[in-house]
């Protein structure tokens, strides 16, 4: 097969790589939140010195089940907890330090954050992850290498004593610690320990199951693969090349023009790798909650747009709530999410192509063109690879007004599709309505309203056989 163009063949190979089951379960919570909290918190600070007292740490009303609760209404489906950060302080009595919860306080130092969120997860029927930073300005250990059995050892108290880890959030940053020296982290050290202890659990964003998304304003390329061409094994990773594959994609951020996945960076890649991205942002400006920005709160605009640009991006979200000195979601934040949530339901709770007649270009045996349309999230419909330019066309049966659009490809087979266009039939021709590039786990488009009965979507690029286990048409309201 030597004439294959070598675009075309990395194409092929890219179309076929496909996610771990881990990674997969993952990419369906599609919107997870973040939980700042410590000593920052008392401080007013973003980022601690190491040297704050215990004694600081002293939430007034801390009730985990309300972060939950709110969470769960919200259709937020992981809760991400800052166990420990960079200030060393640990939100758990840690057996390896005092600098903890166990020195302050609060329930008179019998307190265990990380296990009150946890039951309350449980409880809400909702997943639970933990941000350990490996940078810590506390611990005397640190740049030495007995820091990172100290780690390890904190990372195996989290790991066993508090049920199921759905995630693990390493944060990259490596600054110095208290004695000015910097840390070499035992990245593939961690990782294995992870494997063991939570072998479900992804680990991310530097970490080989989730990538950073490269900024922290919430948004995502245009154009966001999921597959990536990498030097490095991600599994093992010493310092100096994870530090490489983290910089340099932190480099390949929305800000800056290149494009991790493109056809042409993976044409001489060592090695391709199921890397899909994760947007982190907070719903104010800061990760930790200050007073001073209650009225900051993002509005509800903008969280719209960053839900249609990081969900509907083939990107899972991770919106930051950070809690209170009460060690309560704030109302204004809490208000603010409900509205979200308010708006996304009146958006998607009537998909306007459910029940249309649907044909295609062509399917393969067993995946037919109605697939598409069918809300069961295991079935799909598969365009034959012969088919240089699959369509789908739907017959709504009446002229409906539409103004949204949402795609999903079966991504457990992989991510094809490049490019497409949406077509609506108006005065005997088709007329774009609107075009996009990949698809993945979940694309949404937003355009101007639109009143058609008929409708196509014709898949212009792909790297393989195209797949569409999900197809829908939305009437949003302004704003919505
Ligand atoms: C960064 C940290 O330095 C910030 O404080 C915050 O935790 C953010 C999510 O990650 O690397």
């Amino acid at each position: 097969m030597s004439d294959i163009h070598p675009l075309e063949r990395v194409a092929r190979a890219a179309g076929a790589v496909t996610p771990s089951p881990r990674q997969l379960a993952w990419q369906e919570l599609e919107f997870n939140a973040f939980f700042h909290f410590g000593v920052n918190t008392f401080t007013d600070r973003e980022w601690g010195l190491g040297t704050e007292p215990e004694e600081l740490f002293d939430p007034t009303a801390l009730d985990a089940g309300q972060w939950a609760r709110t969470c769960k209404a919200a259709g937020i489906r992981m809760l991400i907890l800052t166990a420990k950060h960079h200030d060393g302080f640990c939100l758990w009595p840690s057996r390896y330090t005092k600098h903890s919860v166990e020195s302050s306080p609060w329930r008179e130092g019998r307190g265990d954050v990380v296990r009150e969120v946890a039951d309350a997860c449980r409880a809400a029927g909702l997943k639970f992850g933990v941000y350990l930073s490996p940078w810590d300005r506390n611990s005397p250990l640190y740049g030495t290498p007995e820091y990172n059995a100290y780690f390890k050892d904190q990372l195996t108290e989290l790991l066993t004593q508090y049920g199921e880890i759905g995630e693990v959030w390493f944060d990259g940053a490596c600054g110095e610690g208290p004695n000015s020296k910097r840390q070499v982290y035992d990245w593939a050290g961690y990782i294995a320990l992870v494997r063991r202890l939570q072998p479900n659990a992804v680990i991310g964003p530097s970490g080989p199951d989730v990538r950073w998304v490269g900024n922290e304003e919430g948004l995502a390329r245009d154009t966001e693969w999921s597959v990536i061409g990498t030097e490095h094994d991600l599994e093992q990773p010493t310092f100096a090349d994870w530090n490489d594959a983290f910089y340099n994609q932190m480099l390949s951020g929305t800000r800056h023009a290149s494009q991790p996945g493109a056809l042409e960076s993976l044409v001489d890649a060592p090695r391709l790798a199921w890397w899909p991205s994760e947007v982190d942002v907070s719903i104010r400006p800061g990760w930790f909650y200050h007073a001073s920005e209650d009225l900051r709160v993002h509005p509800l605009e903008r969280l719209v747009d960053i839900y249609y640009r990081s969900v509907g991006r083939n990107n899972v979200l991770l919106l930051n709530l950070p809690p209170d000195r009460r060690g309560l979601i704030h109302e204004h934040d809490a208000a603010r999410l409900a509205e979200l949530r308010r708006t996304l339901d009146a958006t998607f709770h009537a998909d306007l192509a459910r029940g249309a007649a649907v044909a295609a270009s062509s399917a393969l045996p067993g995946r037919p063109a109605a697939h598409a349309l069918d809300p069961s999230p295991a079935i799909y419909w598969q365009a034959d690879a012969r088919d240089a330019q699959p369509e789908l066309e739907l017959d709504l049966g009446r002229p409906v007004a539409f103004n949204r659009l949402r795609l999903e490809e079966m991504i457990a087979t992989g991510q094809r599709i490049a490019s497409y266009v949406l077509e609506a039939w108006h005065d005997a021709a088709w007329k774009e309505v609107c075009r996009g590039t990949t698809v993945g786990h979940k694309r949404l488009d937003r355009f101007g309203e639109v009143t058609a009965q008929r409708v196509r979507l014709r898949i212009v690029e792909s790297r393989g056989a195209p797949t569409l286990r999900g197809f829908g048409l939305y009437r949003a309201a302004l704003g919505g």
